[in-house]
């Protein structure tokens, strides 16, 4: 990577899902020695710290179709203001979550620079739902959607515009998970999904490949790493709130980053749905923070 400050910000949200503890995601990466890791690497970190979120876990009425809808907003504009500040100061963001509602914020801060972002959106799911196909009413599952300008309007026209990226500039990995709607979306507007079947058929290597091609041909200007920690399979991440069995592997997953480091394009990254309590021993933040080094350019030897 050609920027050598990183600036980490730390979304403590468990607003896009039902399970608790995922909040306690940003603690438990930087438990896993994040920016010891990256400092090991020659970047110069800044921990920005945590968003703030004023809003309690109260009780009332729920929009069931978009829960916690008041507070998803929040910090999504929060989010993206800080993105922002650390695009301004010239320094990588690397976003740490909090469930992947978050990614609606992240997008919207990166969508003031960048007006052809290339998005890697590596999870067992497409994410792509919008209140009308979600079967749960969780916004974890909409964040795609909502940055393509489709979904409910207070979502997708956060930061006071709509939408963020392209859906030709999307290539979705490692998707096994996906609702009916969500495929549908997926046909309509053209978006690229390498399905474990593709991971299974092509290997890695041409997925990867194929992928940076594609974003050259794109002629993107900007490539943002959305890295859900349930496209790797469970068996290597055990703390997230929605696992499917049938994932992405640790050393495909290593390869992947790597490549993607090789290509030099990376401009952010955000790794969510880390949930500590559903986890043994914080063996996924460390994984998350793995990754996170090959991305950057750790070398085996
Ligand atoms: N995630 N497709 C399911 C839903 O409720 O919309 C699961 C979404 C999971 C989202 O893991 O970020
Ligand atoms: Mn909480
Ligand atoms: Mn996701
Ligand atoms: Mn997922």
């Amino acid at each position: 990577m050609k920027n050598n400050k990183i600036s980490i910000i730390g979304v403590p949200s468990d607003y896009g899902q039902h399970r608790r503890g995922v909040d306690m995601g940003p603690s438990a990466i930087r438990y896993a020695d994040v920016v010891e890791r990256l400092e090991g690497l020659g970047y110069e970190v800044l921990d920005e710290g945590d968003i703030l979120l004023k809003h309690d876990k109260v009780k009332k009425p729920q929009n069931t179709q978009l829960k916690n809808l008041d507070e998803v907003i929040e910090v999504s504009t929060q989010l993206s203001d800080k993105v922002q500040d650390v695009m301004a100061k010239g320094r990588f963001p690397l976003i740490l979550g909090g469930d992947h509602s978050i990614a609606i914020g992240t997008l919207t801060g990166l969508g003031t620079k960048y007006k052809n972002l290339g998005v890697i959106w590596y999870d067992a799911h497409a994410d792509l739902n919008t209140p009308e196909t979600s079967p749960s009413g969780n916004i974890h599952g909409m964040p795609l959607a909502i940055s393509c300008g489709l979904g409910d309007e207070r979502l997708v026209n956060i930061g006071g515009y709509g939408p963020k990226v392209k859906p030709e500039n999307i290539i979705i990995i490692g998707a096994r998970s996906v609702d009916p709607g969500e495929r549908e979306l997926i046909k309509k507007h053209g978006i690229k999904v390498y399905s474990m079947h593709e991971i299974d058929r092509m290997g890695m290597t041409k997925v990867i490949e194929e992928s940076i091609e594609y974003f050259k041909m794109r002629q993107i200007d900007g490539v943002h790493l959305s890295l859900d920690l349930d496209g790797i399979d469970p068996l290597y991440t055990p703390g997230v709130g929605t696992p499917v069995p049938g994932g992405i592997t640790y050393r495909e997953s290593h390869l992947a980053m790597e490549m993607l480091e090789e290509a030099g394009f990376i401009t952010s990254a955000e790794f969510v749905e880390v949930n500590p309590i559903l986890d043994e021993r914080n063996k996924t933040a460390e994984v998350a923070v793995a990754l996170m080094g090959s991305l950057l350019g750790e070398k085996l030897v």
